[in-house]
């Protein structure tokens, strides 16, 4: 059974005023485009269709609202760094992500989703940066690790860590496909929903 049996799709936001109610405890998750964020929440809620996945890069365009329990969400974050997007829809989404982080009153924490071969790069520097400006938890997800070696994965984790040693950011290993770290993020995330 899935830890979350109720789970659904809540709302789609293109526009603040589109945000479901802020409200409760939510969790985001930011990454990349193609850096696996649907494919990650898919996992920990045990549930493949729910967020949609793909293989073209920049497909969830849209804040996506999930709903876990009452007043518990799950948010996908529009990817960054798909260099086929228009300056104009790149601005679009620089102001929307920014006004989101700015005015949640319900974020919780952010779950970062970084491609385990890329590493943490400038963008997803930046995207700490304002989740810790304004207080709240922040985690790590290294996805894809089977496409990795054991070695290479666990260097990458020794080098995420040691980027985010000055903060209390936390970083773990994580494949949907080889279903590595699953229990490990959900526990995470229930420590910061309760
Ligand atoms: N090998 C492997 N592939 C994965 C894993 N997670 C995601 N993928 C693949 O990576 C591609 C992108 O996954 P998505 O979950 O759609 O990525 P996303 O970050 O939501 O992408 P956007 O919504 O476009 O920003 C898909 O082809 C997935 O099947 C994983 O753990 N291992
Ligand atoms: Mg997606």
């Amino acid at each position: 059974m899935s830890t979350y049996p109720h789970v659904k799709f809540l709302t789609s936001a293109a526009e603040t005023h589109q945000f479901a109610p802020d409200v409760g405890r939510e969790i985001a998750f930011a990454g990349r485009s193609n850096s696996g964020k649907s494919t990650a929440i898919n996992s920990v809620t045990q549930r493949s269709g729910l967020a949609r996945v793909s293989r073209t890069p920049g497909r969830t365009q849209l804040i996506n609202f999930f709903e876990l329990m009452p007043d518990r969400r799950l948010v996908d974050l529009p990817g960054y760094g798909f260099a086929k997007v228009p300056e104009r829809i790149r601005l679009h989404w620089l102001q929307l992500m920014e006004h989101y982080f700015n005015v949640r009153e319900s974020l919780a924490g952010l779950i970062l989703i970084v491609d385990s071969r890329r590493g943490l790069g400038a963008q997803d520097a930046g995207m700490l940066e304002w989740v810790l400006a304004r207080d709240r938890f922040a985690h790590v997800l290294l996805t894809k690790t089977d496409k990795l070696n054991r070695r290479d994965a666990q260097s990458v984790l020794r080098e995420t860590r040691a980027a985010c040693s000055d903060t209390a950011v936390s970083a773990q290993l994580f494949s949907a496909h080889n279903k590595e770290g699953i229990e490990e993020a959900r526990q995470v995330m229930d420590g910061w929903l309760k």
